[in-house]
């Protein structure tokens, strides 16, 4: 197996570039059904110890099914499968053009959720535009034992998050363990009170905000993905449903820019647009660097193969 790895304001991205499971040409939902139920240890063995980390997301890099698309992508990470990953679009189309496949301009990606758009910029800079966003629940409490009562939002960005605008830690990187500990609180309060996204999806994304101290920059956040790692970047669906959220409550125009900083200093400018039904498309701008070209080894007798459990 081949990978390029790649990081987007810090946080980690794999793209198996050769190797991966044979998913054949339904649409990226289809596919990554299938990839789910028959090739989850090609998840494991690519994305977990002893050969990445709980931090990283996994992109199986695909066909597209409309030639007129660059590629279409399949997002995971250590737990399972993801939706969209905006970090990790922005470490894919960095890897395209490493590979010498793509170039400045705007280029089409599909994924289990939709098509997204994504213009190469200079300088490793990438713009996307995301999925619709919106937010389903406004102002939903929830009784959390080791915390007391959190109030948040639950929105779409093309995963589903749960946002709390004041959080119960201080946004300081020596508070990521305990961030994380209560990140994963509420997480878990969620799903016992059976509070969910929309026809029951689960919530398993936690996003905690706070002032940002840097110049300029409207609001620092703290963001839990599925499994039990936190994102280093400011989490591209994330702040998708952010934005969905500050449109909503009027507080942020289209075309007006919103500066998301993430709990390890990095930034994500984003902004939106309303399409024709008048739903939010946000724009997501970051970069990303290569960090890493591999062949993956899985050596018959390692007990470890497939990952860690
Ligand atoms: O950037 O959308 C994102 C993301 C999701 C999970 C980790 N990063």
């Amino acid at each position: 197996m081949r990978v390029i790895d790649s990081h987007t304001g810090g946080e980690p991205t794999r793209v198996i570039i050769e190797g991966g499971p044979d998913l054949g040409h339904n649409s990226m939902a289809e596919r990554r059904k299938l990839f789910a139920r028959k090739f989850d240890n090609f998840r494991t063995k690519s994305i977990r110890e002893p050969r990445s980390s709980d931090a990283a997301v996994g992109a199986l890099l695909c066909e597209p099914v409309d030639p007129k698309n660059t590629a279409g992508v399949i997002f995971f990470n250590t737990a399972g499968f993801l939706g969209m990953c905006g970090h990790g679009t922005i470490g894919l189309i960095n890897t395209l053009a490493y590979l010498g496949k793509i170039s400045e301009g705007i280029h089409y990606i599909e994924t289990p959720v939709g098509v997204v758009q994504a213009e190469l910029l200079s300088d490793n800079k990438v713009r996307i535009e995301n999925v619709a966003s919106y937010r389903f629940r406004k102002n939903v409490t929830v009784h959390v034992p080791e915390i007391g009562d959190v109030t948040g939002d639950i929105a779409w960005g093309g995963n589903w998050f749960f946002l709390v605008q004041d959080s119960p830690v201080e946004l300081i990187t020596d508070n990521i363990i305990d961030l994380t500990y209560k990140s994963l609180c509420v997480r878990r309060a969620l799903a016992a009170n059976n509070i969910t996204g929309k026809n029951g999806a689960e919530i398993d994304h936690i996003e905690f905000f706070g002032p940002s101290k840097l110049n300029g920059v409207n609001s620092k956040n703290f963001v839990m993905c599925p499994g039990g790692a936190y994102d280093r970047s400011p989490c591209g669906t994330g702040t998708s449903a952010k934005v969905a959220c500050l449109a909503d409550d009027g507080k942020l125009n289209e075309g007006e820019s919103w500066l998301q900083e993430s709990i390890v200093g990095s930034v994500f400018e984003a902004s939106y647009r309303k399409n024709s039904a008048g739903e939010i498309i946000p724009s997501i701008t970051g970069s990303a660097y290569i960090c890493g070209e591999a062949r993956l080894i899985f050596d018959e007798n390692d007990p470890f193969r497939l990952g860690m459990p």
